[in-house]
């Protein structure tokens, strides 16, 4: 075993003391570590600090043939054993459900929790190509019970002029009473481990600190709909020298939506909806590359069901389009339920948050989306090798959209170089989607939308009365140096410093007209 190896499981090692604790609620929670190295950070192929900024952007490592690739799980001590957990089993669905609703991301004071639900967790980690191999937990041997996971999502994403077969890595969670011990680089490696052995050699995760190295960085916004409710559980405050009825009254919504053509996205939609996503996607620097299923499946699949006219159960997922009266659809919007568990309130136990989530319009353009131009169907490069004997590690830097799929991006400017009329436009229709999309949220009983500085969002953001939150989210990219892009930050005082971007030099635009460079959201 290499010493790396053996000083985490050394250090793992006479866990299940720990664990019987665990199941008989006693024991305090181990103590935090502030690390003033990053000891597993910095053997891993990440940008680190003091990199020669003149190092060419691409992978790292190069793409590995299995037989590369360590053959067996990385070792945990004799107490604890890996599983693959099966998400379309209920019981183990549950299992990670009870485990994050307890464990996972908590904000500063600990005085809120993610609450991702079994549905959400169902939709988002069931994405099409996704490999079970990829939704990774540990058990303690002796009780069988979960205590730690991570999970890879498949994701073709492309930064600027590159794109790669990718892992979106997220819901890296270890039981409170195991914290500072670290697991967390053993979970990171063996999932690397499980994804190279797949033929996926680059992945993009997003989390609050700072590790090496962020390639943007972007803030969260808040806009309230129910403002009692938000001051009673203490998210947010009377700002000083106002009442609390002004307050209130400064969010009031219209009671309705007001642009025609407005309604709920259908199945039949999807081909026009997932070419203007792709259109809007490619003016960003960074951006996932979603094919006609992906689409379907992110925006309708994770909508619960129904009985014809009955609420629907389980829905994490709403989305509308505009459509004109020949059928034409010229925007679309989307966002997703992720409720947090207030902690310790005596009248409220839930908050019901909704995050803005993918969204495109032809105003980016001010002309329609043309007719797709004619392009030799087929299957797409990827699935061309693949059938004609490739195997999968040979095909990473391969599209699995189709022909025509990609052609949808043809003729597409990047955003920073679109003309401020142009822009113009788009703020414009962007406050009028959003608007709506607020209406729509109040009606479905949620308490605030939530969003990052990331897509155009900051072109609207403040003046919908979105106010800036405490948190910042950092993107990061494995095994894949970029120059780092801009996250939409710089409005307020002190942000550009905490912009990759601005801080490497680059001059970046105007975030209130010309949003970020970031085209990623992660659930
Ligand atoms: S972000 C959400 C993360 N989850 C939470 O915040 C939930 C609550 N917290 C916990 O469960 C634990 O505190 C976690 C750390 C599990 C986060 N990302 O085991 P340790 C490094 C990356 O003693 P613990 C999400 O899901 C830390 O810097 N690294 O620490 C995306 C230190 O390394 P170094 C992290 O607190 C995850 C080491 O771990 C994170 O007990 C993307 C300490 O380990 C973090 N969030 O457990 C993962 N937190 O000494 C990377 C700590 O070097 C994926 N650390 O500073 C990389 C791509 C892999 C696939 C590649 C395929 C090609």
């Amino acid at each position: 075993m290499p010493p790396e190896e053996r000083k985490d499981a050394a250090s793992l090692h006479n866990l299940a003391r720990l664990m019987a604790m665990l199941d008989s609620g006693s024991g305090a929670a181990a103590p935090k570590q502030t690390p003033s190295e990053h000891k597993f950070w910095k053997t891993q192929p990440v940008a680190q600090p003091g990199d020669n900024p003149t190092l060419e952007a691409g992978p790292i490592h190069p793409d590995l043939a299995p037989e590369q690739v360590r053959a067996t799980p990385y070792p945990l001590p004799p107490d604890f054993t890996w599983v693959t957990v099966n998400m379309d089993d209920e019981k183990q669905l549950h299992e990670v459900y009870e485990l994050l609703t307890a464990n996972y991301v908590e904000d500063d004071d600990a005085t809120m929790r993610f609450k991702y639900s079994p549905a959400f967790l169902h939709w988002v980690l069931r994405h099409p190509g996704y490999d079970k191999s990829w939704h990774v937990g540990v058990r303690v041997v002796s009780t069988n019970k979960l205590v730690a996971f991570i999970a890879g999502i498949p994701q073709e994403l492309r930064v600027r002029d590159m794109a790669r077969q990718s892992v979106e890595i997220n819901f890296l969670c270890v039981h409170k009473k195991l914290r500072s011990k670290r697991f967390a680089p053993v979970l990171i490696k063996e999932v690397t481990r499980r994804c190279n052995l797949s033929g996926i050699f680059q992945a993009i995760y997003t989390v609050g600190s700072v590790l090496p190295t962020p390639v943007s960085c972007a803030r969260y916004y808040h806009r309230t709909l129910n403002a009692p409710k938000l001051l009673d559980i203490g998210f947010s405050a009377v700002p000083h020298g106002m009442s609390r009825d002004a307050h209130i009254a400064r969010f009031k919504l219209p009671d309705k939506t007001s642009l025609p053509g407005l309604r709920e996205m259908v199945p039949e939609d999807v081909p026009q909806v997932a070419r203007l996503l792709r259109r809007f996607l490619r003016r960003f620097d960074m951006a996932p590359r979603y094919t006609d299923d992906e689409v379907a499946h992110l925006l309708l699949s994770g909508r619960g069901s129904a009985a014809e006219g009955a609420a629907r159960r389980g829905q994490v997922t709403w989305t509308w389009v505009v459509a004109r009266d020949d059928g034409h659809i010229t925007d679309f919007f989307s966002f997703y339920s992720l409720p947090s568990s207030v902690l310790e309130h005596d009248r409220h136990d839930t908050l019901e948050a909704a995050y803005l989530f993918y969204y495109a319009t032809e105003a980016a353009w001010g002309t329609p989306v043309p007719p797709r131009p004619a392009v030799a169907e087929g299957p797409s490069a990827y699935a061309a090798a693949r059938g004609g004997g490739a195997a999968a590690w040979e095909c990473a830097g391969l599209s699995k959209l189709t022909n025509a799929e990609l052609a949808d991006e043809a003729d597409v400017r990047p955003w920073h170089e679109e003309p401020v009329e142009q822009r113009e436009v788009l703020k414009t229709r962007l406050q009028a989607l959003m608007t709506d999309l607020l209406v729509l949220a109040k009606q479905q009983h949620f308490d605030v939308v939530n969003c990052l500085t990331v897509l155009d969002n900051p072109m609207f953001a403040p003046d919908l009365k979105f106010g800036p939150g405490d948190g910042f989210l950092r993107f990061y990219l494995f095994n894949w140096r970029v120059p780092p892009l801009a996250g939409g930050l710089g409005q307020r005082a002190g942000e550009r410093e905490l912009d990759p971007a601005a801080a490497g030099g680059a001059s970046v635009p105007n975030p209130t007209l010309f949003g970020s460079g970031n085209g990623v959201v992660m659930v």
